[in-house]
Protein backbone atom coordinates (compact mmCIF):
# COMPACT_ATOMS: atom_id res chain seq x y z
CA UNK A 1 0.00 0.00 0.00
CA UNK A 2 1.18 3.32 -0.69
CA UNK A 3 0.59 7.03 0.80
CA UNK A 4 0.81 10.24 -1.20
CA UNK A 5 2.45 13.44 1.07
CA UNK A 6 2.00 16.94 -0.56
CA UNK A 7 4.55 18.96 1.44
CA UNK A 8 4.13 23.06 0.67
CA UNK A 9 7.16 24.29 1.87
CA UNK A 10 9.26 27.87 1.38
CA UNK A 11 10.46 27.71 -2.32
CA UNK A 12 9.21 24.52 -3.35
CA UNK A 13 6.29 22.44 -2.93
CA UNK A 14 6.23 18.66 -3.45
CA UNK A 15 4.06 15.49 -4.05
CA UNK A 16 5.74 12.32 -2.61
CA UNK A 17 4.14 8.95 -2.75
CA UNK A 18 6.00 6.72 0.38
CA UNK A 19 5.64 2.87 1.03
CA UNK A 20 6.80 1.19 4.22
CA UNK A 21 9.50 -1.33 2.95
CA UNK A 22 11.61 -3.87 5.71
CA UNK A 23 14.48 -0.85 5.72
CA UNK A 24 12.10 1.87 6.62
CA UNK A 25 9.82 4.44 4.61
CA UNK A 26 10.90 4.50 0.70
CA UNK A 27 9.75 8.00 -0.55
CA UNK A 28 10.07 8.41 -4.37
CA UNK A 29 8.75 12.25 -5.32
CA UNK A 30 6.73 12.45 -8.18
CA UNK A 31 6.35 16.35 -8.55
CA UNK A 32 8.25 19.47 -7.75
CA UNK A 33 7.11 22.57 -8.14
CA UNK A 34 7.86 26.32 -7.31
CA UNK A 35 6.09 27.97 -4.06
CA UNK A 36 6.32 31.55 -5.15
CA UNK A 37 4.91 34.26 -2.99
CA UNK A 38 3.05 37.04 -5.31
CA UNK A 39 3.16 40.34 -4.25
CA UNK A 40 -0.33 42.52 -5.95
CA UNK A 41 -1.93 45.67 -5.16
CA UNK A 42 1.43 45.66 -1.80
CA UNK A 43 0.44 42.62 -0.47
CA UNK A 44 2.34 39.27 -0.42
CA UNK A 45 -0.05 36.27 -1.40
CA UNK A 46 0.37 32.46 -2.03
CA UNK A 47 -0.70 31.69 -5.23
CA UNK A 48 -3.58 29.47 -4.49
CA UNK A 49 -4.85 28.49 -7.61
CA UNK A 50 -1.30 27.58 -8.97
CA UNK A 51 -0.55 25.50 -6.45
CA UNK A 52 -3.82 23.98 -6.04
CA UNK A 53 -2.82 22.88 -10.13
CA UNK A 54 0.20 21.98 -9.41
CA UNK A 55 -0.98 19.53 -6.58
CA UNK A 56 -3.34 17.73 -9.15
CA UNK A 57 -0.47 17.58 -11.56
CA UNK A 58 1.40 15.57 -8.90
CA UNK A 59 -1.33 13.80 -8.01
CA UNK A 60 -2.18 12.80 -11.72
CA UNK A 61 1.28 11.36 -11.82
CA UNK A 62 1.28 9.59 -9.26
CA UNK A 63 -1.54 7.81 -9.87
CA UNK A 64 -0.35 6.68 -13.14
CA UNK A 65 2.33 5.51 -11.86
CA UNK A 66 0.76 2.80 -9.03
CA UNK A 67 -2.68 1.44 -8.43
CA UNK A 68 -2.49 0.88 -4.49
CA UNK A 69 -1.96 4.27 -3.38
CA UNK A 70 -4.66 4.24 0.02
CA UNK A 71 -4.57 7.91 0.96
CA UNK A 72 -3.49 11.61 0.68
CA UNK A 73 -2.48 13.94 3.74
CA UNK A 74 -1.30 17.78 3.21
CA UNK A 75 0.99 19.40 4.96
CA UNK A 76 2.53 23.48 5.12
CA UNK A 77 4.15 26.08 7.28
CA UNK A 78 2.29 26.99 9.88
CA UNK A 79 -0.37 30.24 10.84
CA UNK A 80 -1.47 31.22 7.15
CA UNK A 81 -5.13 30.42 5.67
CA UNK A 82 -7.98 31.39 3.19
CA UNK A 83 -11.36 32.60 4.48
CA UNK A 84 -14.51 30.82 2.58
CA UNK A 85 -18.22 32.54 2.16
CA UNK A 86 -21.77 30.90 2.65
CA UNK A 87 -21.37 29.30 -0.47
CA UNK A 88 -17.83 27.64 -0.46
CA UNK A 89 -16.16 30.25 -2.64
CA UNK A 90 -12.36 31.19 -1.70
CA UNK A 91 -12.72 34.79 -1.09
CA UNK A 92 -9.19 35.97 -1.77
CA UNK A 93 -5.93 34.43 -2.24
CA UNK A 94 -4.65 33.41 0.98
CA UNK A 95 -2.08 36.46 2.44
CA UNK A 96 1.39 35.05 3.39
CA UNK A 97 2.80 35.50 6.93
CA UNK A 98 5.48 37.08 5.15
CA UNK A 99 3.61 40.23 4.78
CA UNK A 100 3.71 43.37 6.30
CA UNK A 101 0.10 43.73 7.72
CA UNK A 102 0.36 42.21 10.98
CA UNK A 103 2.94 45.09 12.11
CA UNK A 104 2.07 47.13 15.07
CA UNK A 105 -0.66 44.33 16.15
CA UNK A 106 0.94 42.81 19.65
CA UNK A 107 0.83 46.04 21.06
CA UNK A 108 -2.58 46.51 19.74
CA UNK A 109 -4.03 43.15 21.12
CA UNK A 110 -2.23 43.67 24.67
CA UNK A 111 -4.62 46.60 25.20
CA UNK A 112 -7.00 44.07 24.78
CA UNK A 113 -5.69 41.12 26.63
CA UNK A 114 -2.53 41.48 28.30
CA UNK A 115 0.20 39.66 27.69
CA UNK A 116 0.61 37.38 30.57
CA UNK A 117 -2.94 36.36 30.49
CA UNK A 118 -2.54 36.16 26.55
CA UNK A 119 -0.26 33.38 27.20
CA UNK A 120 -1.85 31.90 29.66
CA UNK A 121 -4.83 31.26 27.68
CA UNK A 122 -2.86 30.25 24.24
CA UNK A 123 0.64 28.93 25.60
CA UNK A 124 2.14 30.08 21.83
CA UNK A 125 4.86 32.33 21.64
CA UNK A 126 4.12 35.94 20.65
CA UNK A 127 5.35 36.51 16.77
CA UNK A 128 3.40 39.31 14.81
CA UNK A 129 3.09 36.52 12.02
CA UNK A 130 0.66 34.26 14.16
CA UNK A 131 -2.77 34.42 12.53
CA UNK A 132 -4.47 35.98 15.35
CA UNK A 133 -2.73 38.94 14.58
CA UNK A 134 -3.15 38.35 11.15
CA UNK A 135 -7.04 37.96 12.06
CA UNK A 136 -6.77 41.20 13.87
CA UNK A 137 -4.74 43.26 11.22
CA UNK A 138 -7.83 42.60 8.59
CA UNK A 139 -10.75 43.30 11.20
CA UNK A 140 -8.53 46.78 11.84
CA UNK A 141 -8.58 47.81 8.18
CA UNK A 142 -12.19 46.54 7.62
CA UNK A 143 -11.38 43.66 5.53
CA UNK A 144 -14.78 42.76 3.33
CA UNK A 145 -13.58 39.09 3.15
CA UNK A 146 -13.39 39.02 6.99
CA UNK A 147 -16.87 40.58 7.22
CA UNK A 148 -18.79 38.03 4.84
CA UNK A 149 -16.52 34.69 5.83
CA UNK A 150 -18.05 31.36 7.24
CA UNK A 151 -15.44 29.78 7.30
CA UNK A 152 -11.15 30.05 8.15
CA UNK A 153 -9.09 27.17 6.88
CA UNK A 154 -5.87 27.19 7.35
CA UNK A 155 -3.45 26.28 4.77
CA UNK A 156 -3.72 22.20 4.62
CA UNK A 157 -7.33 22.40 5.84
CA UNK A 158 -8.11 24.28 2.45
CA UNK A 159 -6.77 21.62 0.32
CA UNK A 160 -8.09 19.05 2.02
CA UNK A 161 -11.45 20.94 1.43
CA UNK A 162 -10.99 21.35 -2.40
CA UNK A 163 -10.43 17.59 -2.26
CA UNK A 164 -12.60 15.98 -0.29
CA UNK A 165 -15.38 19.10 0.47
CA UNK A 166 -14.89 18.30 4.21
CA UNK A 167 -14.32 21.82 5.96
CA UNK A 168 -12.14 21.21 9.28
CA UNK A 169 -9.71 22.96 11.19
CA UNK A 170 -6.78 20.12 12.11
CA UNK A 171 -5.14 20.58 15.40
CA UNK A 172 -1.45 20.84 14.89
CA UNK A 173 -1.69 23.15 12.52
CA UNK A 174 -4.81 25.08 14.83
CA UNK A 175 -1.83 25.15 17.63
CA UNK A 176 0.04 27.52 15.93
CA UNK A 177 -3.02 30.26 15.60
CA UNK A 178 -2.76 31.72 19.11
CA UNK A 179 -6.34 30.82 19.75
CA UNK A 180 -6.15 27.70 20.81
CA UNK A 181 -6.18 26.87 23.78
CA UNK A 182 -3.66 24.01 24.85
CA UNK A 183 -5.26 22.67 27.87
CA UNK A 184 -9.09 22.28 26.64
CA UNK A 185 -7.74 21.88 22.99
CA UNK A 186 -10.64 24.21 21.57
CA UNK A 187 -10.52 27.61 20.32
CA UNK A 188 -10.56 29.72 23.11
CA UNK A 189 -13.58 31.87 23.41
CA UNK A 190 -12.24 34.43 25.48
CA UNK A 191 -9.66 35.37 23.01
CA UNK A 192 -11.96 35.79 20.03
CA UNK A 193 -14.47 38.08 22.56
CA UNK A 194 -11.64 40.01 23.58
CA UNK A 195 -10.20 40.65 20.30
CA UNK A 196 -13.56 41.53 18.67
CA UNK A 197 -13.05 38.50 16.45
CA UNK A 198 -15.65 36.10 14.67
CA UNK A 199 -15.25 32.74 16.74
CA UNK A 200 -18.03 31.30 14.16
CA UNK A 201 -15.86 31.27 11.43
CA UNK A 202 -13.73 28.54 13.07
CA UNK A 203 -14.23 25.10 12.31
CA UNK A 204 -14.43 21.48 14.26
CA UNK A 205 -11.01 20.29 15.20
CA UNK A 206 -9.75 17.19 13.88
CA UNK A 207 -6.90 15.65 15.38
CA UNK A 208 -4.14 14.21 12.93
CA UNK A 209 -4.68 10.82 11.63
CA UNK A 210 -8.83 11.56 10.45
CA UNK A 211 -10.20 10.42 7.88
CA UNK A 212 -12.15 13.43 6.48
CA UNK A 213 -13.48 12.33 3.25
CA UNK A 214 -12.78 10.91 -0.01
CA UNK A 215 -11.25 12.38 -2.94
CA UNK A 216 -14.78 14.52 -4.84
CA UNK A 217 -15.67 12.86 -7.92
CA UNK A 218 -14.04 15.78 -10.20
CA UNK A 219 -11.22 15.68 -8.74
CA UNK A 220 -11.12 12.25 -9.25
CA UNK A 221 -11.95 11.67 -12.38
CA UNK A 222 -9.82 14.59 -13.02
CA UNK A 223 -6.29 13.29 -11.43
CA UNK A 224 -7.39 9.70 -12.82
CA UNK A 225 -8.10 8.20 -9.18
CA UNK A 226 -9.91 5.23 -8.55
CA UNK A 227 -13.17 5.70 -6.33
CA UNK A 228 -12.51 5.60 -2.57
CA UNK A 229 -9.27 7.87 -2.33
CA UNK A 230 -9.10 8.79 1.10
CA UNK A 231 -8.40 12.39 2.05
CA UNK A 232 -6.69 12.31 6.05
CA UNK A 233 -5.25 14.65 8.32
CA UNK A 234 -1.84 14.35 9.24
CA UNK A 235 0.51 16.46 11.22
CA UNK A 236 -0.39 19.10 8.96
CA UNK A 237 2.11 21.37 10.48
CA UNK A 238 5.04 21.00 8.63
CA UNK A 239 6.63 21.22 12.06
CA UNK A 240 4.09 18.50 13.51
CA UNK A 241 4.97 16.39 10.60
CA UNK A 242 8.57 16.53 11.10
CA UNK A 243 9.16 15.59 14.88
CA UNK A 244 6.56 12.95 14.23
CA UNK A 245 9.67 10.88 12.27
CA UNK A 246 11.68 11.46 15.22
CA UNK A 247 12.20 7.82 17.26
CA UNK A 248 13.97 8.19 20.42
CA UNK A 249 15.92 5.89 21.75
CA UNK A 250 15.29 6.79 25.39
CA UNK A 251 11.77 9.24 26.94
CA UNK A 252 13.54 11.89 28.83
CA UNK A 253 16.36 14.15 28.46
CA UNK A 254 16.28 14.69 24.78
CA UNK A 255 15.55 17.38 22.69
CA UNK A 256 14.80 18.07 18.36
CA UNK A 257 15.76 20.69 16.26
CA UNK A 258 13.40 21.09 12.89
CA UNK A 259 16.29 22.71 10.89
CA UNK A 260 15.09 24.67 7.30
CA UNK A 261 13.95 27.68 6.99
CA UNK A 262 12.87 27.82 10.89
CA UNK A 263 15.31 26.36 13.52
CA UNK A 264 12.62 24.85 15.66
CA UNK A 265 14.18 23.64 18.94
CA UNK A 266 12.09 21.88 22.01
CA UNK A 267 10.98 18.84 23.90
CA UNK A 268 8.15 16.46 23.91
CA UNK A 269 6.27 17.42 26.31
CA UNK A 270 2.72 15.75 27.66
CA UNK A 271 1.20 18.94 29.04
CA UNK A 272 1.44 22.52 27.91
CA UNK A 273 3.97 24.84 30.03
CA UNK A 274 2.55 27.71 30.46
CA UNK A 275 4.45 29.62 33.35
CA UNK A 276 6.11 32.89 33.66
CA UNK A 277 9.66 31.47 32.57
CA UNK A 278 8.37 29.90 29.83
CA UNK A 279 6.57 33.37 28.91
CA UNK A 280 9.75 34.95 29.79
CA UNK A 281 11.83 32.75 27.35
CA UNK A 282 9.74 33.35 24.45
CA UNK A 283 8.47 29.05 24.11
CA UNK A 284 5.63 27.91 22.20
CA UNK A 285 3.12 25.08 22.74
CA UNK A 286 2.22 23.66 20.02
CA UNK A 287 0.28 20.28 19.64
CA UNK A 288 2.26 16.96 18.15
CA UNK A 289 0.96 13.88 16.47
CA UNK A 290 1.11 11.84 19.40
CA UNK A 291 -1.86 14.11 21.40
CA UNK A 292 1.42 15.36 23.23
CA UNK A 293 2.93 18.98 22.89
CA UNK A 294 6.14 20.51 21.39
CA UNK A 295 7.48 22.92 23.63
CA UNK A 296 9.40 25.13 21.49
CA UNK A 297 11.21 27.95 20.03
CA UNK A 298 11.00 29.69 16.75
CA UNK A 299 14.44 30.45 16.05
CA UNK A 300 15.08 32.61 12.42
CA UNK A 301 16.89 29.18 10.91
CA UNK A 302 18.91 28.61 7.52
CA UNK A 303 16.54 31.91 6.35
CA UNK A 304 19.98 33.64 6.38
CA UNK A 305 21.96 31.28 4.30
CA UNK A 306 18.76 30.78 2.24
CA UNK A 307 18.94 34.38 1.43
CA UNK A 308 22.57 34.70 1.44
CA UNK A 309 22.49 31.56 -1.52
CA UNK A 310 19.77 33.65 -3.14
CA UNK A 311 22.57 36.79 -3.63
CA UNK A 312 24.96 34.39 -4.86
CA UNK A 313 23.18 32.56 -7.32
CA UNK A 314 22.16 35.72 -8.72
CA UNK A 315 25.62 37.70 -9.01
CA UNK A 316 25.90 34.10 -11.18
CA UNK A 317 28.83 32.97 -7.83
CA UNK A 318 29.97 29.22 -8.13
CA UNK A 319 30.34 27.09 -5.41
CA UNK A 320 28.75 23.92 -4.02
CA UNK A 321 27.42 23.23 -0.55
CA UNK A 322 30.55 21.60 0.47
CA UNK A 323 32.86 23.62 -1.01
CA UNK A 324 30.50 26.29 1.18
CA UNK A 325 31.21 24.13 4.19
CA UNK A 326 35.16 23.47 3.37
CA UNK A 327 35.46 27.54 3.18
CA UNK A 328 33.84 28.06 6.22
CA UNK A 329 35.95 25.47 8.07
CA UNK A 330 38.95 27.77 6.84
CA UNK A 331 37.57 30.49 7.77
CA UNK A 332 38.59 32.37 10.72
CA UNK A 333 35.96 35.16 11.23
CA UNK A 334 34.75 34.10 14.73
CA UNK A 335 31.58 37.16 15.12
CA UNK A 336 28.01 35.91 16.50
CA UNK A 337 24.85 37.65 15.27
CA UNK A 338 21.50 37.63 17.18
CA UNK A 339 19.35 35.11 14.21
CA UNK A 340 16.67 36.48 15.73
CA UNK A 341 17.35 40.35 15.03
CA UNK A 342 14.14 41.93 13.52
CA UNK A 343 16.89 43.57 10.58
CA UNK A 344 17.35 40.10 9.42
CA UNK A 345 13.65 39.09 9.13
CA UNK A 346 12.72 40.85 5.76
CA UNK A 347 16.25 42.21 4.43
CA UNK A 348 16.72 43.84 1.03
CA UNK A 349 20.59 42.02 0.99
CA UNK A 350 21.23 39.39 3.53
CA UNK A 351 25.07 40.19 3.25
CA UNK A 352 24.77 43.55 3.85
CA UNK A 353 22.70 42.81 7.05
CA UNK A 354 25.08 40.66 8.61
CA UNK A 355 27.89 42.88 7.39
CA UNK A 356 25.88 45.80 9.12
CA UNK A 357 25.33 44.16 12.47
CA UNK A 358 28.93 42.81 12.85
CA UNK A 359 30.41 45.94 11.83
CA UNK A 360 27.76 48.49 14.50
CA UNK A 361 28.84 45.39 17.30
CA UNK A 362 32.37 45.91 16.54
CA UNK A 363 33.00 42.48 15.01
CA UNK A 364 35.01 40.83 12.47
CA UNK A 365 33.11 41.50 9.35
CA UNK A 366 32.50 38.49 7.01
CA UNK A 367 33.93 38.98 3.54
CA UNK A 368 34.16 35.73 1.75
CA UNK A 369 31.23 33.03 1.06
CA UNK A 370 32.93 30.80 3.48
CA UNK A 371 32.51 33.98 6.16
CA UNK A 372 29.27 34.03 5.85
CA UNK A 373 28.80 30.59 5.88
CA UNK A 374 30.83 30.52 9.51
CA UNK A 375 29.14 33.50 10.77
CA UNK A 376 25.64 31.44 10.22
CA UNK A 377 26.40 28.27 11.50
CA UNK A 378 28.09 30.15 14.69
CA UNK A 379 25.75 31.93 15.03
CA UNK A 380 22.94 29.78 15.43
CA UNK A 381 24.84 27.34 17.31
CA UNK A 382 25.38 30.06 19.60
CA UNK A 383 21.63 30.52 19.70
CA UNK A 384 20.66 26.93 20.53
CA UNK A 385 23.21 26.37 23.41
CA UNK A 386 21.02 29.64 24.71
CA UNK A 387 17.95 27.82 23.91
CA UNK A 388 19.38 24.33 25.33
CA UNK A 389 19.27 26.07 28.66
CA UNK A 390 16.14 27.88 28.67
CA UNK A 391 14.41 24.71 27.69
CA UNK A 392 16.30 22.62 30.95
CA UNK A 393 15.44 25.50 33.41
CA UNK A 394 11.49 25.68 32.14
CA UNK A 395 10.94 21.62 32.25
CA UNK A 396 13.28 20.77 34.67
CA UNK A 397 14.86 18.01 32.53
CA UNK A 398 18.52 17.50 32.15
CA UNK A 399 18.88 17.30 27.64
CA UNK A 400 21.87 15.08 26.75
CA UNK A 401 20.99 14.54 23.30
CA UNK A 402 19.85 16.90 20.09
CA UNK A 403 18.45 14.98 17.49
CA UNK A 404 18.37 17.08 14.17
CA UNK A 405 15.86 16.63 11.41
CA UNK A 406 15.20 18.42 7.78
CA UNK A 407 17.19 19.60 5.35
CA UNK A 408 20.15 21.68 8.29
CA UNK A 409 20.41 18.36 9.82
CA UNK A 410 22.91 17.44 6.25
CA UNK A 411 25.48 20.40 7.75
CA UNK A 412 28.26 18.79 9.57
CA UNK A 413 29.84 22.31 10.09
CA UNK A 414 26.35 23.68 11.87
CA UNK A 415 25.91 20.13 13.85
CA UNK A 416 29.84 20.01 14.77
CA UNK A 417 29.43 23.69 16.26
CA UNK A 418 26.17 22.51 18.24
CA UNK A 419 27.61 19.75 19.71
CA UNK A 420 30.66 21.93 21.05
CA UNK A 421 28.09 24.77 22.14
CA UNK A 422 25.35 22.53 23.91
CA UNK A 423 27.66 20.06 25.18
CA UNK A 424 25.31 17.47 23.91
CA UNK A 425 25.30 14.81 21.57
CA UNK A 426 23.90 15.93 18.21
CA UNK A 427 22.49 13.05 16.27
CA UNK A 428 21.56 14.08 12.47
CA UNK A 429 18.22 12.22 11.42
CA UNK A 430 15.99 12.55 8.44
CA UNK A 431 16.56 14.80 6.21
CA UNK A 432 12.93 13.86 4.84
CA UNK A 433 11.09 14.31 7.99
CA UNK A 434 8.55 15.96 6.96
CA UNK A 435 7.24 13.75 4.47
CA UNK A 436 8.37 10.70 6.48
CA UNK A 437 6.48 11.60 9.22
CA UNK A 438 3.34 12.87 7.18
CA UNK A 439 3.28 8.87 5.73
CA UNK A 440 3.85 7.42 9.26
CA UNK A 441 0.35 9.03 10.75
CA UNK A 442 -1.88 8.03 7.62
CA UNK A 443 0.05 4.65 8.06
CA UNK A 444 -1.28 4.44 11.25
CA UNK A 445 -4.83 5.48 10.98
CA UNK A 446 -7.76 2.84 11.49
CA UNK A 447 -10.71 2.88 9.35
CA UNK A 448 -12.97 4.21 12.40
CA UNK A 449 -10.95 7.41 12.54
CA UNK A 450 -13.54 9.26 10.39
CA UNK A 451 -14.57 12.63 10.97
C1 LIG B 1 8.22 25.91 9.80
C2 LIG B 1 7.02 26.65 10.36
C3 LIG B 1 7.17 26.95 11.81
C4 LIG B 1 6.26 28.12 11.92
C5 LIG B 1 6.65 28.90 10.71
C6 LIG B 1 5.65 29.86 10.19
O1 LIG B 1 8.07 25.69 8.43
O2 LIG B 1 5.85 25.93 10.16
O3 LIG B 1 6.84 25.90 12.68
O4 LIG B 1 6.36 28.82 13.08
O5 LIG B 1 6.93 27.91 9.74
O6 LIG B 1 4.44 29.24 9.95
Amino acid sequence: MKYIAADFGAGSGRVIVGESTPSGIALTEVHRFPNRQITLGGTVHWDFLALFEELKTGLKKAFSKYDDIVSIGIDTWGVDFGLIDRNGSLLANPVCYRDARTAGMLDKAFQSIPKEEFFALTGNQFMEINTVFQLLAMKERGDVALEVADKLLFMPDLFNYYLCGVAANEYTIATTSQMLNPSTQEWDAEVFSRLGLPIGIMQRIAPAGTILGELLPDVAEEVGAPAGIKVVTVGSHDTASAIASISPEVSDGWAFISSGTWSLMGIDTPSPIVTPDALASDFTNEGITNGHISFLRNITGLWLLQNLEQEWKAAGEDYTYTSLIADAEKSTVDSIVDVDAPCFSKPRSMSVAIRDYCKNGGMQVPETKGDFMRVVCMSLAAKYADVKTKLEQCSGQTIDTIYVVGGGSQNVLLNRLTAEKTGCRVVPCEKEATAIGNIMVQMSIQNNSTF
